[in-house]
């Protein structure tokens, strides 16, 4: 039964991989977000290093603060917990992954004027595979979003291929692909823009990447991962983490049945060696979106 999506929008998910729908968050919600990540961000001159809440910019400093990611925003703060409860974003994921749903992860990726980092083409199936592949990634605009200010790019119909390699030279996962190697046109690309507000759901196979900030306007992306409540992990949920897991049912009820779907999986091992830093592991390999200088260091961002 579809609550909030048209038949339409719900059949554009399943054949193109992705759809984009306006108004999602209301406007004080989205205001109290932003004020939140304002707050956040003056909150980083206090820290030199990435932490578990933040992953700074290589030019981050306490007079100049740069930050790249906020991490678990859901508990950082209620405004980002309490939204994945609300009816409208629920029901679209219902809508778009059945009726009982389970929070993946959540982050925060910020592209801070002139400098905000770019993030290589991937696959989250390639971070983490599950029994079945009924899992999604929405990412909230907080800020209005276009190429410009560094909207993230989808390939249509990449879901229905291939999962790439995502490892480096070194055969550890990397979390990008090698763009040449790969064989994937980057031309059939499409940007996800739209106003502060509306929300991407792409698909978990679904290629994407962004490129770096060059405009004036920051760019916030609130990104929630979720999946079917039977789609479960392949790198295993330990006794010991069971609670935890449970606790993330946002819709639905809990099931230890998973259902088992063949799909192209590939293991994210041996792990990345920087656990910290998705922007770091990204950068042993090639780089499709390319390099900047930040902080008077060249670094290879994503
Ligand atoms: O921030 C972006 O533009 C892309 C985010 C993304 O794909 C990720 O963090 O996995």
């Amino acid at each position: 039964m579809n609550r909030i999506l048209t038949p339409q929008q719900v059949e554009q998910y399943h054949e193109e991989g992705f759809i984009i729908v306006q108004d999602v968050v209301d406007p004080a919600t989205l205001l109290r977000m932003k004020e939140v990540l304002a707050e956040l961000v003056q909150k980083s001159r206090q820290v030199s290093n990435h932490n578990d809440v933040y992953d700074l910019e290589p030019g981050h400093q306490a007079n100049d603060p740069r930050v790249r990611r906020i991490k678990k925003p859901h508990v950082v703060d209620p405004v980002f917990k309490d939204f994945m409860y609300t009816h409208k974003f629920s029901s679209i994921l219902q809508d778009l992954l059945g009726e009982d749903v389970r929070l993946h992860g959540t982050k925060l990726n910020l592209k801070a004027p002139h400098f905000g980092s770019p993030v290589e083409w991937h696959q989250d199936w390639a971070f983490y595979p599950h029994s079945n592949d009924d899992i999604l990634a929405a990412g909230v605009l907080l800020d209005d979003t276009t190429e410009e200010n560094g909207a993230m790019y989808v390939i249509p119909k990449s879901h229905k291929g291939p999962t790439y390699d995502h490892h480096g030279p070194d055969g550890y996962f990397c979390g990008a692909m090698d763009p040449e190697a790969c064989g994937v046109d980057f031309t059939k690309a499409v940007a996800c823009e739209g106003p502060a507000g509306s929300a991407s759901f792409h698909h978990v196979r679904t290629i994407h990447g962004s490129a770096q900030n060059i405009s004036t306007k920051s760019r916030g992306l609130l990104l929630y991962e979720m999946s079917a409540a039977d789609a479960y992990p392949l790198l295993a949920v330990e006794k010991n983490d069971w609670q935890e897991f449970s606790k993330r049912i946002i819709c639905g009820k809990e099931t230890i049945t998973p259902r088992t779907v063949v799909t192209p999986i590939r293991m994210p091992l041996p792990p990345a060696k920087n656990q910290g830093s998705i922007y770091e592991n990204q950068t042993v390999g090639k780089r499709y979106f390319g390099f900047v200088e930040q902080g008077g260091k060249k670094t290879a961002v994503a």
